[in-house]
């Protein structure tokens, strides 16, 4: 296996965030990856840095000057008073306005935009940041557990240097602030896989392919519930070769949500840890520069096993990687069997009962065997 260059980001007071005791959004899986990344002794075998934090005028290259001062200023106690005021930028209990929300968004964002400068320096080959992939918020509201979009604001650093970037999505939930940041442009073509039908945000289906210029550079693969490692895989990678080919990007940005493993809390996907790990692995192969990011993932103990699994993948030593969990901080949280893995459940998989899955491989595969070729 070969040898990659791999900088991860990671902020220490990160873990100390929460969105409220019952949210399902937990910034301490960060803490808790961390802690598996230290005691499987990974830290040595990357640049470990800790990013500048993002400033609101930073935040601005994407959300809109009013949305972004609200965030800043924004309280549980005034969070009442300020939305009164006609501002309606938090909506509901999908995002509350928690202690310290700005903070935790200047670390996420921070992280992204300089593991996307730290890229296009030619200084790394895979640059990882688990507190980014926020890919819901929206230039001028907050959504689904996301305020500021690192993705977009790290894609829009990359576009200062390269021609084309492509995003990729295996969040169980459509990836939409990116897509339609990026709807009507070729420089950034958007792929997302998730679960659709009855499923936030709602968005995504194959239908959804751009506009204008951007028409054909937004790609959605749209899911039933249960979908497994093989079936996944057998979508996965003939469409990203596909897109390879027909795109040719010089960048790659893969969003590693991790609620589409088995067992997810709000996910109803089937993948172990080695089926989502497949795709950091399949696109490591490609040998382009690329920007690992976190996103979904509400089993807390699963997504540190997962993004520390992909960080082994990041540096080509999962072969070397004891999947019994050395002794840590956190080691009761992985009880029974105190493993690194996420193994399936017995769930039906929905997408293999009237082909439907094989039915949107080739609509997708054909959408993009009719791509103009792409922008230089
Ligand atoms: O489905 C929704 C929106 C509602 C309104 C708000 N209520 C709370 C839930 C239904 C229509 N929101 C989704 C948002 C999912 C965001 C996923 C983010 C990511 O993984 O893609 C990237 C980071 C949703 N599903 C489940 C919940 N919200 C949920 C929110 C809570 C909660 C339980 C479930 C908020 C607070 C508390 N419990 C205490
Ligand atoms: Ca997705
Ligand atoms: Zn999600």
């Amino acid at each position: 296996m070969s040898k990659r260059r791999v900088t991860y980001y990671y902020d220490p007071d990160v873990g100390a965030f929460t969105y409220g005791l019952s949210h399902p959004m937990k910034p301490q899986r960060m803490r808790i990856t961390h802690e598996l990344l230290t005691v499987y002794d990974m830290l040595p075998k990357m640049h470990v840095l800790r990013a500048k934090r993002a400033t609101a005028e930073t935040m601005t290259r994407f959300h809109t000057d009013e949305y972004v001062h609200f965030l800043s200023k924004v309280t549980p106690e005034n969070a009442q008073q300020l939305t009164y005021q006609g501002t309606r930028f938090l909506v509901g209990e999908d995002n509350p306005a928690f202690d310290g929300v700005f903070e935790f968004c200047s670390i996420s964002a921070g992280g992204s935009i300089a593991a996307a400068q730290r890229l296009m320096n030619g200084q790394t080959d895979i640059a990882i940041n688990w507190a980014g992939g926020l890919h819901h918020a929206k230039k001028r509201e907050a959504s689904g557990f996301c305020y500021i979009n690192d993705i977009v604001l790290a894609i829009l650093e990359m576009l200062r240097t390269v021609p084309r970037v492509l995003y990729i999505d295996i969040d169980c939930h459509h990836g939409d602030g990116v897509e339609e940041a990026f709807y009507t442009t070729d420089r950034v073509m958007t792929c997302s896989f998730h679960k659709f039908g009855e499923y936030f945000p709602g968005t995504g289906t194959l239908d959804d392919r751009g506009r204008g210029k951007g028409r054909g550079y937004a790609l959605n693969v749209p899911l039933k519930d249960g979908i497994t490692d093989e079936a996944y895989k057998s979508v996965f990678q003939p469409v990203i070769d596909k897109i390879l080919e027909v795109y040719q990007p010089s960048a790659i940005v893969l969003q590693c949500g991790a609620d589409s493993l088995s067992g997810d809390k709000l996910g109803c996907l089937n993948l172990t840890m080695q089926g989502h790990a497949s795709c950091v692995q399949y696109i490591r192969t490609k040998n382009i520069p690329l920007l690992l990011l976190g996103g979904g993932g509400y089993t807390v103990k699963n997504v540190a096993r997962t993004w520390t699994y992909e960080t082994a993948c990041a540096l080509g030593i999962e072969n070397e990687i004891d999947l019994n969990l050395p002794w840590n901080e956190y080691f009761e949280w992985f009880g029974p069997r105190y493993r690194l893995e996420v193994p399936e459940s017995n769930m039906e998989d929905l997408n293999l009962r009237d082909g439907s899955l094989d039915r949107i491989r080739e609509t997708a595969l054909r959408y993009l065997s009719e791509l103009r070729p792409a922008p230089s």
